[in-house]
Parts: C-alpha cells; structure tokens; sequence
C-alpha cells in the first residue's frame, strides 16, 4: 500500500487528521489497532473548548455537536463550608464551552470517514514504524492475517500514551516531562439530569467533580486512592461519598440512579519533546498526558492536529517546509500553558496524602484568594478557556491585509 500520510492511532487525533488532510487534498491511510466498536466504546472527554468546537464547525463535523450539545460559560469552585464562586469565561473573554462526549465525536469522525470512503484499518497488530528519520519512510504491520507494507512521505502518530509512534523516537532524542500524582479519578455516567453547571470541589475527603454530556446524563469523578478497586464500589457508596464532598444545598440537587459506566483513571502530567523526529510527527496523548482536571486532553489533541494539518497541507501546496519545522515548538508552546493550567488546577483542587499543614493552608488561601479576585479569576478564565490557536505569517498577513481594504 502507499499513501502521502500514514496515520498511526484512529482515536480522535488520527481520525481528524486524516479528516482535515482530505480536506486539503491529502491523502492517508489510517492504522488503528483496535476494532471499532471497542473504539467507539471509550468514555473519557467531555468539555470542548471554544477553539475545539469552531474547528469542528468550520470542518463539516459541527452539526450533531450543535444539536445535542450543551453549551455553558464557565464553571464553579465549591470547597468544604464555603460559598462557591464562579469562572465566567464569557463574561471575561467572551468564549464559552460546549459539553458534548469524545464519545459522540469519535461517532461522527467515523460517519465522517464513512463518507468519504477513507482508507481506516482496524484491527491492524504489531504495527512498526521504519526509517522515520529518512527520505523514504514506512510502516508494516499485520491485518487479517497477512503481513503489510505501507510506504508514505510522513507519519502522523496519533496512538495515544500507550502507542508505538513515540518509541520509536531513539532515547537520545527524546526529553520526557513527567509528574505523577498519588491518586487517580473514579467516575461514573449516569442517565440522570446533571447539575446546571460544572463543579470542581475541593473537600478535606478529597476531590469532586460534577458535569454533563446532556440534559439526561451527567458524569461525576471523585478522587480516589490509587490502589482503589472498582469492585469495592457500589453505586451507593459512590453517591454518598460525593454528596459528603460537595456544599450541602448543592449535594440535595444532585440526582442520583444507575451508573451505566463506571472507571478509575490514574492522573498524571507528562511531554515528550521534540513532537518531530524526521517525517514523523507526534499528535494528542501520543506526546502529552495531562490530569483530566484542567479538561484539557482532547483540546490538545485538536489543536496539535490542527497545526499538523495545516503545515502538511502548506508542504503540499507550495513545497515549503516552514511549517512542518516550526510544528513542534508551535504546538509545545500550547501544550504547555495547557500542562501548566492542569498541573495548577490538581494542585488547587486536590488533597495530597503527604501534604504538610502549611500546604493545606497555603491551597486554603489560593482558593479564598481566586474567590476574592477578579483580577485572579480573570486570569484563570483565560488559562481554562485555552490559549487561541496561533495563525502563521502567511494567514496573520492576508488577515491584516483584509482588515485594512
Ligand atoms: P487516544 O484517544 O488514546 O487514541 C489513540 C488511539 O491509538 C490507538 N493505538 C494504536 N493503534 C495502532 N497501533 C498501536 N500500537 C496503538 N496504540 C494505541 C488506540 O487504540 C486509540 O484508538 O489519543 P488521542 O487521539 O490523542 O486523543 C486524546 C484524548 O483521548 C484524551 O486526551 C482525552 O480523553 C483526555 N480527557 C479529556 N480531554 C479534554 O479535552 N476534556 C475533557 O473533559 C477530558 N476528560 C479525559 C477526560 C481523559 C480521561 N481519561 C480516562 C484518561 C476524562 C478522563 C477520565
Ligand atoms: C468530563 O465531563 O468528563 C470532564 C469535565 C471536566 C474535567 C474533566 C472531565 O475537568
């Protein structure tokens, strides 16, 4: 097989770039190692960022998310006996959020490529990425029990944490970040009516979190030990354990009923830098992991793919390679204001098993300091909303030169 792009990893950072790229008239192949169904089955993100949902819009994939999505301005900090407070993101910036499931796009990135006939191999074993620093790279790999060779001009690897792509960058090369946290994340969906906003809540029994896919489904999280088994979970220890973290007038309007997904998500910080070696080139969770406290994962992984897009299409349309090397600092500069804003925020939010008295007071106080601050939640509005995604040279002139006629 050949293609311009092969595509390692058919989560949404693969299938989106595979989708831009036709787009722009370039052609890919994608190889997913896992079936569809068990794709389409992951329940993880939910809050896009403005810049996310325009994206999706302005690339044809906007029309479900518009109908079924919720839209919100912002969201609350409670913590243990205080008044909450709220970050209006629109009030300060004018963006807002949209809450739809990676589930759903996942949904319609594949009736998107169904569309379009595209060239997606599930179930695709032992994928191995070759000469990635060379003129003529490819890629091999098993599907239906045969033996592949698919030769391309560049590799997008979008495999996610666990993926290939990023192994095969050789270690003298590669500079890992990594921070990992003592806890992790139980959550669970359940088909009752969520609270009207988002709510993060910082509690001496630990974390919560309160948010929605839909009027009819609302997805919560607690922070958990890490050694936690979800066997020792009930739905009713769940609820209760929730309830006693969040304010009491906000615990009696949470609905609760039957989970229909439950999970524990370890937390952790991580960026692999350069996001480029050669023709390959790094997209999503394949070079950066963040705690989910920020919301920030499947943002990144939208943005890194836009900018991949984009400065693949440049290469083809005009043979510069301009954007192609400027693609790793570029999309590391938002990576890590997202890191920072995770990190921040899971510092903020959480309680440490080894923190100190004066950690505990000193998180007590950036908390009734944010609270107090309209400067400080300004500031804060702006890291959660996401940094806007940067135009290039080229665009920035014929935008300017636009405004000026
Ligand atoms: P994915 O989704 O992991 O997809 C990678 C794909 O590659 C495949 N793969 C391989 N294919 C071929 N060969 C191999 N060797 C392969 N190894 C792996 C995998 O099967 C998979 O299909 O990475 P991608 O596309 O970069 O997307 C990233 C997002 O999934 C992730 O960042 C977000 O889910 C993070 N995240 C959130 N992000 C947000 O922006 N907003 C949120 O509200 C939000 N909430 C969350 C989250 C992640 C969570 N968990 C479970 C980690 C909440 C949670 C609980
Ligand atoms: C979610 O809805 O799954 C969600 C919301 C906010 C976060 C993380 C996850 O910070």
């Amino acid at each position: 097989m050949k293609t311009q792009v092969a595509i390692i990893g058919g989560g949404p950072a693969g299938l989106l770039l595979s989708h831009l790229l036709y787009q722009a008239g370039v052609d890919s192949v994608v190889l997913e190692h896992r079936s569809r169904a068990q794709v389409e089955a992951r329940i993880r993100a939910g809050v896009l960022e403005q810049g996310t949902v325009d994206l999706l819009r302005s690339c044809g994939l906007g029309e479900r998310m518009d109908k079924e999505g919720h839209l919100h301005d912002g969201m609350k900090i409670a913590w243990a006996g205080q008044e909450s407070f709220f970050i209006d993101v629109r009030k300060h910036l004018g963006k807002r959020f949209m809450a739809y499931g990676q589930t759903q796009i996942q949904e319609d990135l594949h009736a998107a490529s169904d569309a379009r006939s595209a060239r997606i191999l599930h179930e695709a074993m032992n994928i191995s990425l070759h000469d990635v620093d060379g003129q003529a790279p490819f890629v091999t790999f098993e599907h239906k029990g045969r033996a592949q060779r698919l030769d391309c001009e560049f590799i997008g690897g979008c495999d996610g944490f666990h993926g290939v792509s990023r192994k095969s960058i050789p270690a003298d090369v590669l500079r890992e970040f990594e921070k990992v946290y003592p806890f992790g994340w139980l959550g669970i969906l359940s088909e009752t009516p969520p609270l009207d906003d988002i709510v993060y809540a910082n509690h001496p029994r630990g974390f919560a979190l309160a948010s929605m896919r839909n009027p009819m489904l609302s997805r919560y999280y607690i922070q958990v030990p890490l050694d936690t088994r979800l066997e020792d979970w009930s739905d009713e220890r769940f609820w209760e354990e929730l309830k006693a973290r969040y304010p009491k007038e906000m615990a009696e309007r949470i609905v609760t009923g039957p989970s229909i997904e439950k999970s524990i998500a370890p937390l952790r910080s991580y960026v692999a830098e350069p996001m480029r070696h050669g023709r390959l080139f790094l997209a999503g969770d394949a070079a950066h992991i963040v705690p989910p406290t920020g919301a920030k994962g499947l943002n990144l992984a939208v943005s890194d793919v836009f900018y991949l897009s984009r400065a693949l299409a440049s290469f083809y349309a005009t043979g510069s390679a301009e954007l192609i090397d400027g693609y790793s600092d570029m999309a590391l500069r938002r990576v890590w204001a997202s890191v920072r804003t995770s990190w921040y925020l899971t510092n903020l939010l959480h309680r440490f098993p080894d923190s100190s008295a004066f950690d505990q007071r000193a998180q007590e106080y950036e908390l009734e300091y944010l609270r107090g601050n309209p400067s400080a939640q300004l500031a804060l509005a702006e890291q959660y909303a996401g940094l806007p995604f940067e135009e290039t040279a080229g665009v920035a002139a014929t935008k300017e030169k636009g405004e000026e006629a």
